[in-house]
């Protein structure tokens, strides 16, 4: 390490020489994460407003939660699904009860929930629906944003994620988001297995349906026999000031895909639950993975729902989500640097105008100087997604932040 490069240099050089450059961060390099708070390599202090893009509900860290891993680290972490273990009888109980399932399926990433609960949709229109042999269409809508795999990919209509990585997956349809009408033209199809969507889009930049749309994708999909699956990975588990952001109308997707938060941000946990009628087209040896359903996930994602429930974080994200809305809308009327703000919980974004050649990167970089940290997505749309467990004083102090900064933008 040269003499005059800050360890957080040093560290940056290390990646960048040795790493793939599938990422451009934010220039901040972290040690240490503590509630909405982390640390970086110097010891400055930041507010957290990204939350690992929702994977941290539960704050950085959370005591409960590390007690559950450290605990069950020591007895045994992970004996394949060629064997039983004691923790995964008792997760998968308490799982499908917490939200109201027959069965649930456990993966790790939340892109192996998607590719799951769309094995589970083909396999089901074939068996039950009676869709022939390899004719099964799947439909998804414009900017969703469910993963990276080339199965994730072929749904896109972001060239970020799918150019220059084909052929692509067949028999996908992609329909514009918030629109009924052209959802029913493309699922009255009769050899259409399911409708994938995120309740809230996320990478899109925080889009949020009109009223009714989840009511209407239930109704469509009940009207046609076609599964809703619904991708909560990011907007489930109290982000979005519900459990689930599907809450807002009461509708019970078919099959329901979780991920990030459901370990507290401490490994990858995720899960796909369902109806027996479509949990159990898939037979013995026809899926799973290595770590799915390891007795370590089992333990860390029973004390993470818990600690989502016991500590009311998804009333905590509606009620901060109210005042922090009605903060930045306040601030939008006193700058013309904002164009939209938008969001439902703690899940929010704003839209910055680019002025006098900068852009919403620049804003970015004067959060983390201001110890705020969050990041851009599509160019000038920033989004606010604190842990769950931030107080009323905390996102105050943020929205200070936040207004300093786009007052001297
Ligand atoms: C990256 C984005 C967010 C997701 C939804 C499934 C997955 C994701 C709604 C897959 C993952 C992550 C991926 C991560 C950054 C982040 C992200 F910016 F990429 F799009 F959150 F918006 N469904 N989103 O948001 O879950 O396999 O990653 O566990 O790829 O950079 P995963």
């Amino acid at each position: 390490m040269i003499a005059t490069m800050t360890k957080s240099e040093y560290l940056m050089e290390l990646e960048d020489n040795h790493g793939a450059h599938n990422y451009h961060p934010i220039p901040v390099v972290l040690e240490r994460g503590d509630g909405v708070y982390v640390w970086d390599v110097e010891g400055k202090k930041y507010f957290d407003f990204l939350a690992a893009y929702s994977a941290v509900n539960q704050g950085h860290c959370h005591p409960r939660i590390i007690n559950a891993l450290t605990t069950q680290a020591q007895k045994l972490t992970l004996t394949s699904r060629a064997f039983y273990n004691n923790q995964l009888g008792e997760y998968e109980k308490f799982i499908t009860e917490y939200f109201g399932y027959d069965k649930v399926l456990p993966m790790n990433t939340g892109v192996e929930g998607g590719e799951t609960a769309l094995k589970l949709a083909r396999r089901w229109a074939y068996d039950i629906k009676g869709v022939a042999e390899n004719k099964a269409k799947i439909v998804f809508a414009n900017g969703n944003f469910w993963g990276r795999t080339l199965a994730a990919i072929s749904s896109s209509n972001d060239p970020s994620s799918y150019k220059g990585f084909g052929p692509y997956m067949p028999g996908y349809e992609l329909v514009n988001y918030n629109d009924l009408t052209a959802l029913e033209n493309a699922i009255k199809d009769p050899n259409t297995a399911a409708f994938m969507v995120e309740p809230i889009q996320g990478e899109a930049g925080v889009v949020v349906p009109d009223a009714g749309y989840l009511k209407g994708v239930r109704d469509l999909c009940t009207k046609y026999n076609v599964l809703f699956i619904a991708d909560e990975v990011q907007t489930g588990l109290g982000r979005t000031g519900k459990l689930l952001a599907c809450d807002y109308e009461e509708v019970n997707p078919d099959i329901l895909v979780l991920g990030k938060a459901l370990s507290g941000g401490t490994m990858p946990v995720a899960a796909v639950l369902a109806s027996n009628e479509i949990m159990l087209t898939i037979k013995p040896g026809e899926h799973g993975s290595t770590y799915g359903g390891n007795p370590l996930a089992c333990a860390v994602a029973m004390e993470a729902l818990k600690v989502l429930k016991e500590e009311k974080l998804s009333e905590n994200s509606f009620e901060l989500g109210v005042l922090f809305r009605e903060a930045l809308s306040k601030l939008m009327a006193e700058t013309d640097v904002i164009t939209a703000v938008r969001g439902r919980g703690l899940f929010n974004a704003i839209v910055i105008k680019e002025k006098n050649g900068k852009t919403a990167w620049d804003v970015c970089l004067q959060f983390a100087e201001n110890g705020l940290l969050a990041k851009p997505t599509h160019g000038d749309i920033i989004r606010f997604a604190p842990p769950l467990v931030i107080t009323k004083e905390q996102l105050m102090e943020c929205v200070a932040i936040i207004r300093k900064v786009i007052l001297a933008y």
